[in-house]
């Protein structure tokens, strides 16, 4: 059984361990550029509707979790969908979550881009009896029942500042390439990633904080202009998939290739043919299709009445096992990964 995370763990980069995802993932086959992909995920025998909701469509992560809430759904006989917007912006998911309680959906799924900013929307949907599980990013806990968090913060920031640490010879200037400014799941990790820095690496100095907005392009270009405002930058963390992605691009075809240090969040398929040329050699994740797989679960188990959100709260996740709920409503997947050329192969999500 795994329980939920309250600071405590502390999770080493060499103590990472390949456990998490070598099981069951594969790409996933829905969530492209449509703004409403509305797959169906079982023969809907049950009266389970579940509406996924990730921060934006056309993100491989979420492709990755859209398959694992899929294939939940579809083993518990209901009806599954992911709708959502192509901006990762604080409201975009409003709409989204207004139309998915209009229609009565069992359950609402969603990574928020902004801990308030769909506050309303979802606490309305609650009154209309409608379940609401947060995961990968929450929102404040009184807009959700019940949060799937990927991995402990405290894991998450630290696997991160070891990496670079290790990486640029504990010493030099760093910066941040985050996702939406107000995402809650990176602004927490930015947090402590800051004090891990402080406390542990006084000679790593961090420069600068810039924001790519989970957009490709956006991303690549504040990589660019990162190297250009800090030209003895040494190291760059970026704790979201699609700011590592760019900023892994951008790196391989410049002069900084191998002298400016990248790591932080990505899926193994998109940063192979980084780590194979030698732009990165470590970053980390989690398995966010057993995420996805995790959270349906848990929507279902809020729904049928096995689980209220509340601590102590168990509950089984189909082929992941049984889980429990900890405190602040909080249900843990379980350690990230380390990725480098040793195992990368081994991966495809
Ligand atoms: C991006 C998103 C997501 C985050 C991953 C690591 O895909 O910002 O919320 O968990 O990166």
């Amino acid at each position: 059984m795994r329980t939920i995370s309250r600071r405590t763990a502390v999770i080493g980069a060499a103590a990472l361990t390949v456990a998490l995802a070598v099981t069951g993932c594969s790409k996933a086959s829905t969530g492209g550029s449509s703004s409403d992909t509305g797959t169906s995920g079982g023969g809907g025998s049950s009266n389970l509707n579940v509406v996924f909701i990730p921060k934006n469509l056309g993100n491989p992560y979420f492709d990755a979790s859209d398959a694992g809430g899929k294939a939940a759904v579809g083993e518990l006989g209901g009806k599954y969908s992911q709708v959502g917007p192509q901006t990762a912006s604080p409201d975009a998911q409003v709409q989204y979550i207004n139309t998915a309680a209009q229609q009565h959906a069992s359950a609402i799924v969603i990574s928020a881009n902004d801990p308030k900013a769909i506050g309303d929307a979802l606490t309305q949907a609650k009154q209309g009896g409608t379940k609401v599980v947060t995961f990968d990013s929450d929102t404040d806990p009184q807009y959700r029942d019940v949060f799937v968090n990927q991995a402990s913060p405290d894991g998450i920031a630290k696997a991160q500042v070891d990496g670079i640490a290790k990486q640029i010879g504990d010493s030099g200037e760093i910066a941040i390439l985050s996702a939406a400014a107000n995402a809650t799941n990176q602004n927490a990790w930015i947090a402590l990633m800051k004090k891990d820095l402080a406390a542990d690496h006084p000679n790593i100095k961090l420069v600068d904080t810039v924001y790519g907005n989970d957009d490709d392009q956006t991303s690549f270009d504040k990589t660019a202009a990162l190297l250009q405002t800090h030209p003895n930058l040494k190291g760059i963390i970026s704790p979201t998939t699609v700011g590592i992605a760019a900023a892994a691009r951008y790196l391989s075809t410049s002069d900084k290739k191998g002298k400016v240090a990248l790591t932080g969040l990505g899926t193994p398929n998109q940063m192979k043919e980084y780590v194979k040329d030698g732009t990165v050699k470590e970053f980390y994740l989690w398995n966010p299709t057993d995420l996805g797989y995790l959270a349906a679960f848990t929507a279902a188990a809020l729904v049928d009445g096995t689980i209220t959100g509340k601590e102590g709260d168990t509950f089984k996740a189909g082929r992941l096992g049984e889980y429990k709920v900890g405190a602040n409503g909080e249900v843990l997947l379980g350690d990230p990964t380390a990725f480098n050329s040793s195992n990368i192969d081994k991966f495809n999500f």
